[in-house]
């Protein structure tokens, strides 16, 4: 893995003041990230603030506290530097409707998806595809500019580096990888209650929708190497469940041993998002998901399809995995 560049610390370590921003839905490493560089920024004696506009999913709350739920014209102005963190695009900022291309000028982009496009509007950038989680750049970066790096911070890190691995599990896991979460736990990063907050922490809620989900709506194609689940907003209403609570239900479909695609398709506003995972490089589903104006990793993908019917969707999309699968 590549190490972070001396001009990109150079950008962050100047700074005095910051405000950080972070994609629509975040996840743990979007969440982990934003919240531990903060308070690597914090206990170094600048000014820090995460932007999130957005509900944060319930298992986080009591973790990752004490966001501003948006940033104003006079804050963006007045700030040093705006950071933004594991977003590929720019379309995926969470902004809260502040228009951050005005700010190109003090814009930093730390980011670990391949063809990020955010260091368009950036003037500082640094993007390694080969790093497992933008929490492990964060925490390269914290180290590098020399920043003390609370308990809180570590925990906050690890839980991203935890969520985007699988707990270690992904090919993502590099000896860099494992040394990285090593100094985090030397720095005291609570893996306990990591553990806790990401993977013993189902809402009943959750658990009756994934049951639903697993009896109504799982569907198998190719034989079974392909499983994917369409969920619809009834289905989500049912259960009062909501996807933003949504990591790890795309697991239900990846454990299964046949299955090498997996995908969630929801029906939101007339459009139909859909999540892809692979579970085998020679069967990436990121080019699949670029196809249809869609991106992300080789294994984990996003797109957005407009169609008249699922139907529609699934014509489109499931002949691409066959062609993928060559079967
Ligand atoms: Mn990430």
């Amino acid at each position: 893995m590549a190490e972070i560049s001396k001009d990109f610390c150079a950008s962050v370590s100047s700074g005095k003041s910051f405000l950080i921003f972070t994609h629509v839905r975040p996840d743990g490493d979007a969440l982990g990230s934003s919240f531990g560089l903060r308070d690597c920024l914090r206990v170094s004696g600048r000014a820090a603030d995460v932007v999130i506009p957005y509900d944060m999913p319930d298992r986080y709350l009591n973790f990752f506290s004490g966001a501003l739920k948006s940033a104003s014209e006079a804050q963006l102005v007045a700030c040093d530097r705006i950071i933004v963190l594991d977003c590929a695009t720019s379309e995926r900022i969470e902004t809260g409707g502040a228009e951050l291309e005005k700010y190109s000028s003090k814009l930093c982009n730390l980011d670990h998806h391949r063809g990020n496009t955010t260091e368009k509007i950036s003037a500082f950038s640094y993007v390694d595809p080969d790093a497992s989680s933008t929490c492990q750049l964060t925490a390269e970066l914290t180290e590098k500019c020399g920043f003390p790096m609370p308990q809180s911070a570590a925990t906050s890190l690890l839980i991203g580096m935890m969520t985007d691995t699988g707990n270690f599990r992904f090919s993502n896991t590099t000896g860099d990888t494992l040394r990285c979460a090593a100094r985090l736990i030397d720095r005291g990063a609570e893996l306990e209650k990591a553990v806790n907050t990401i993977y013993f922490s189902k809402s009943m809620r959750q658990r009756n929708f994934e049951t639903d989900m697993i009896i109504n709506a799982m569907k198998f194609a190719f034989d079974n190497r392909v499983a994917y689940a369409y969920i619809t907003d009834e289905m989500l209403e049912r259960h009062n469940f909501s996807l933003k609570e949504d990591e790890g239900i795309i697991d239900i479909l990846r454990e299964i041993d046949t299955v090498v695609i997996s995908m969630l398709i929801h029906k939101k506003d007339g459009a139909y998002k859909l999540s892809m995972r692979s579970k085998d490089r020679r069967y990436p589903v990121g080019p699949v998901a670029r196809l249809f104006g869609g991106g992300g990793h080789d294994l984990a993908a996003g797109a957005t399809l407009n169609g008249e019917s699922i139907k529609d969707v699934l014509d489109v999309i499931l002949p691409e995995f066959q062609k993928l699968l060559g079967s």
